[in-house]
């Protein structure tokens, strides 16, 4: 299934094949989103196959339910689900704290609700996805289409009494639209270079009229998989 990798490609797949072996029969399974989430999808299915394991698996987007249906995993919804026991999902940074940014894939609200109703939430990521500081990558915000350009004055307003060090907000395009969510919202992206409180940046962040959710995941997961190009993993 792996092939002939380059190290970054071996890093994400060999950090979702570790945790592919966190689920187990019975399970509910939040599946996340990204190109590691679909390594973590696709080992999954070869366990279905190989194994004969059954669990449930719930997925963060539409990409990840096509990939569940096609490797034979059975997908159900949250509200078929109820509640999870795992989640298991990529990351765009992770620092010391185990907080992250995520959405760079455009599912960070999915994700986020999927994440929160799991007893456990796990993230699969190469070790370059780990940061000292927050937001060196963009913060993904989603936020209705409905007065966005509101919502991105209100977004830098408050920027400006944050810690951070950049305050560039852009939106998100595909081509020459605006990148639309599964749930149809729009996308902007902070660029922000260092978040210092980012505890305090998503509660602020939510307060804004039109802000739907942001991808700050504070207090929402409890391990971290890392994965090395040279084939080692780390828990
Ligand atoms: C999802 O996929 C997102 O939250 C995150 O933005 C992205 C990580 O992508 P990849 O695994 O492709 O690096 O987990």
């Amino acid at each position: 299934m792996s092939g002939d990798l380059s190290p970054i490609d071996k890093a994400k797949f060999v950090a979702a094949r570790r945790a592919a072996e966190f689920v187990e029969d019975g399970m509910r399974v939040g599946l996340g989103t990204g190109s590691t989430a679909a390594w973590l999808v696709r080992c999954l299915g070869e366990r279905v196959r190989e194994e004969g394991i059954r669990f449930r698996g719930v997925p963060t987007s539409t990409r990840t339910a096509e990939l569940a249906r096609e490797v034979g995993i059975e997908v159900v919804s949250l509200e078929e689900a109820g509640w999870l026991d795992l989640t298991i999902d990529g990351a765009d940074e992770f620092d010391g704290e185990l907080s992250l940014i995520k959405g760079g894939g455009g599912a960070l609200l999915q994700e986020k609700i999927v994440a929160t109703a799991s007893d456990q939430m796990v993230v699969i990521a190469d070790a370059a996805k780990s940061v000292e500081t927050l937001g060196a990558f963009p913060l993904p915000v989603e936020v209705i289409p409905f007065g966005w350009t509101a919502s991105q004055a209100l977004l830098e307003e408050a920027l400006v009494s944050m810690d951070v060090l950049g305050r560039q907000t852009t939106l998100r395009m595909n081509g020459d639209q605006p990148y639309h969510t599964d749930e149809g919202n729009y996308i902007l992206d902070l660029h922000l270079s260092r978040i210092g409180n980012p505890r305090q940046m998503a509660l602020i962040l939510n307060q804004i009229p039109g802000v739907v959710e942001n991808g700050l995941f504070i207090d929402i997961c409890d391990k971290v998989v890392i994965g090395y190009g040279d084939g080692k993993v780390e828990v």
